[in-house]
Order: structure tokens, then sequence, then C-alpha cells
């Protein structure tokens, strides 16, 4: 599959102004600066549809991007960002959780981790609460390019094997870069696959 259009639609403060088309939709999430937006951008081809920033902290918003017509990537504020007033945090924490625990259009999360790094509690907190909320989700590495390929898989199965500790069965995941359009028509295939399991149904 491949995207021919994509389109800002809206964003939105909560998820009772999110559209209401019921379309389904693909959301991204993940801490401050990992590359949400970046990576949103890469899938899409579409430089400057969702916006970046090299300071963590940019999308506040849920962000509705709609694709071919016809389904939403959705494009979340991050988590985890400690120079955020406690206000400020605790407003974003609650719009990400509704919109996560409630959202029906949502068909996927996609959970994304900076490869660079060693596990980080937070990343898994946030993992471990999905599992026990029941929200279907697939785990992205981002900023490949930063590490080269081997080592970016290193690490990617590492992580993954950590995982394994208490996790049964685990999540997929990639391994991709914006800035090197790496695993993008294996993230668009894997979308594909949802979207047509879901037509049939
Ligand atoms: N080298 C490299 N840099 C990247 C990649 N993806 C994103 N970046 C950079 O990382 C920074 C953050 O990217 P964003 O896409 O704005 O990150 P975000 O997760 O949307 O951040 P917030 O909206 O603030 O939560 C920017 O400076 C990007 O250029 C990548 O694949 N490789
Ligand atoms: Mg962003």
């Amino acid at each position: 599959m491949d995207i021919k259009k994509s389109a800002f639609s809206l964003s939105a403060p909560s998820i009772g102004l999110c559209p209401t088309d019921n379309k389904i939709e693909y959301a991204f999430i993940g801490r401050s600066n990992v590359g949400k937006s970046s990576l949103i951008n890469m899938l899409c081809n579409h430089k400057g549809l969702a916006k970046t920033s090299a300071t963590p902290g940019k999308t506040l918003l849920i962000n509705h991007f709609i694709i071919n017509d016809s389904w939403y990537l959705v494009d979340l504020p991050g988590y985890g960002f400690a120079k955020r007033s406690k206000t400020v945090q605790q407003k974003l924490q609650q719009m990400i959780s509704s919109y996560i625990l409630q959202r029906e259009q949502l068909v996927n999360l996609f959970v994304l981790i900076d490869i660079r790094h060693e596990q980080q509690k937070i990343d898994r907190e946030f993992i471990d609460w999905l599992g026990e909320s029941g929200v279907p989700f697939t785990i992205v590495f981002t900023k490949a390019d930063k590490l080269g390929v081997v080592k970016s898989r290193q690490n990617a199965e590492k992580w993954m094997k950590q995982l394994a500790d208490t996790w049964e069965e685990l999540p997929p995941y990639f391994v991709t870069s914006s800035e090197k359009r790496i695993g993008r028509e294996e993230l668009l295939n894997y979308i594909d696959e949802i979207n047509k399991k879901i037509e049939a149904e």
C-alpha cells in the first residue's frame, strides 16, 4: 500500500471533539521528542504535515490526518516531558489516557521508542498499562539512522527480550528512521493488513 493523499483534518483538545465520521484510526504515542510527528510525515511522504520540533513538547493536541480519504493517522502529544508544569502534565495525561481507552475508532496504537536508549521505566510502565488495559499496540523503534543497521537490530532485540520478563506474548515491532526512511514499506504494509482485515469483517 502507498499513501497517495494525506491532509490535516483537525486538532482536538479532547476526545469529544475528535472527528465523528467513524473512520478507523491509528495513533502514535511515545516520549516527547521520540519522533512521532516526523514518522507521520515520513509515512505520508509529506514534509510539514505534522509539526515537528527539535525542542520536546511540540505536539499538544490530538491531531487527525486523513489518509487516502478513508482512514486517519493521529499524532498525540508526548508523555514524560519533565519541563512541563504539573497542571499541564496532568491535563495532557488525562487527555491521552481517555483517548486511548475510550476512542472506539482507534484500531492500533504505535508506541515509539528511541532506539539509542536502554529500556526506560516510563516506557515500560506505559506499555504494561496498555497490556493491562487490553489496548492493541505495536512497538516502533525510531532514529535507527543514529546507530546503523546492525546496532539498531541488536538494541531492538535486547529491548524486546527484556519485555519478555513479564510478557508472555510479545507485541510486533518495527525498526525505523524518518531521516533515512527506514521501515516505511513495512509499516505501511502492516497498516494495510489491518485495514483489509477490518474491511472484510
Ligand atoms: N536523526 C533522526 N532524527 C529524527 C528522526 N525522527 C525525528 N527526529 C528528530 O527528533 C526531533 C523530534 O521530532 P518530532 O517528530 O517533533 O518528535 P515528537 O515525538 O513528535 O515530539 P513532541 O511532539 O514534542 O512530543 C526533531 O528534531 C526531529 O528532526 C529520525 O528518524 N532520525
Ligand atoms: Mg510531535
